[in-house]
């Protein structure tokens, strides 16, 4: 009953072009799960991403102690501009443009937007936005890569830590991702992604520091490069669980996703996520204001200058329709964002 209000919802938006991309088919999700319950699955731990995150986070646990301690001032400023630049790499870019089309971009703008992703190091555009689709077309089943019924710690990171469910790779098989594949700037970045991301995220925030402003090249590594990395993924990875977990649905009741301001500000404006799996065509990513939504105000600022264009908005009549039919109207919240 629940996937079927879902469906019922998600027929009423208008959609437009990328409704392909996200349309949930209730059938289809049951038939899954019955499929699902047939499949021999064990869960395969890959030791190699478990020595290389725990690796991480020990430079990282180095990082945030120089950061405090050790850093020059135009360090901790720069450490800061590189999380925010990586940020909009992966919401401005391969979340809301790559994996949801929510608007368009001139190919100056997705070039930046490439680039900036590259700082973030979160697989190429095409395998994150492949497996985003999966996450809200089947959000919550074993053909979504994150799915939350497994626990907090899968949904945040533990899904990088094992071989992925069978079922993923089935249903994900049948994603149309020709758009992706055949954006330049993509083939581009998934041809030379290990140096791209080298520079990016580890050469480029260490060099820096180092050359502009004489800081100590193994503080500007473990501050600028690793802590940064470190942060940005947790960041993310909350929008997979807390954004799932800890929050209200003012949208739709029947769906996991919640609206969490902790997420909102740490991913740098993705914490309205009821709104977002209830209305994924919308750029904005949120009903509310600009306060903390960073991303809706460089796509805006872009916009401004012509880079890019046709932004997808629900409108405000479809929004409270939604809400009266499947949500709640909890306004003194809305404050809070
Ligand atoms: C990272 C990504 O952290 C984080 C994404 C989070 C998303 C959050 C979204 C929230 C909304 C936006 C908010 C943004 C907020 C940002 C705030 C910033 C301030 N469909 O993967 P393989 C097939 S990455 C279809 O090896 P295994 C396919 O044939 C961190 N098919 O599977 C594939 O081959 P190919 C850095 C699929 O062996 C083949 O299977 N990266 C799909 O099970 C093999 O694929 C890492 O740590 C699909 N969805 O291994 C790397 N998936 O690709 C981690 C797979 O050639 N990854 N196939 O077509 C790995 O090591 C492995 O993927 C694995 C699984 C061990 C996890
Ligand atoms: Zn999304
Ligand atoms: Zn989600």
């Amino acid at each position: 009953k629940t996937r079927a209000n879902a469906a019922k919802k998600h027929e009423k938006c208008e959609n437009g072009e990328n409704a392909q991309y996200l349309a949930i088919n209730p059938d289809e999700i049951a038939k899954l799960q019955e499929e699902s319950k047939k499949i021999p699955y064990k869960m395969e731990i890959v030791w190699r991403n478990v020595a290389l995150f725990g690796a991480l986070h020990f430079g990282a646990a180095i990082g945030l102690y120089q950061l405090i301690f050790d850093a020059k001032w135009p360090t901790v400023l720069f450490t800061f501009m590189m999380y925010v630049l990586g940020g909009f790499g992966i919401t401005a870019g391969a979340h809301r443009l790559w994996s949801h089309k929510s608007y368009k971009a001139k190919t100056p703008m997705r070039v930046f937007l490439m680039l900036l992703n590259n700082i973030a190091l979160q697989n190429d555009i095409i395998e994150w936005a492949r497996d985003h689709r999966c996450h809200h077309k089947w959000t919550d089943t074993d053909a979504d890569p994150h799915n939350t019924t497994r626990g907090f710690f899968f949904a945040h990171m533990g899904w990088l830590l094992v071989r992925k469910h069978p079922q993923v790779k089935e249903a994900g098989a049948k994603l149309d991702l020709s758009d992706l594949l055949s954006d330049p700037v993509l083939v581009f970045q998934r041809k030379h992604y290990f140096p791209l991301v080298i520079l990016s995220c580890f050469v480029f925030p260490t060099i820096v520091p180092v050359y502009f402003w004489g800081e100590s090249a193994l503080v500007a590594f473990y501050t600028a490069a690793v802590f940064r990395y470190a942060f940005t993924l947790h960041a993310t990875w909350c929008i997979n669980s807390a954004a799932h977990y800890f929050g209200w649905k003012p949208y739709d009741h029947s769906i996991s996703p919640v609206e969490n301001v902790f997420t909102t500000i740490a991913a740098v404006g993705e914490g309205g996520h009821n709104f977002h799996h209830t209305f994924p065509q919308d750029y904005r990513t949120s009903e509310y204001s600009m306060k903390f939504n960073w991303t809706r105000v460089l796509i805006d600022s872009a916009a401004a200058i012509g880079l890019v264009y046709d932004r997808k908005t629900a409108s405000q009549e479809m929004i409270n329709r939604q809400v009266d039919s499947h949500g709640s109207h909890d306004h003194w919240k809305k404050s809070m964002m």
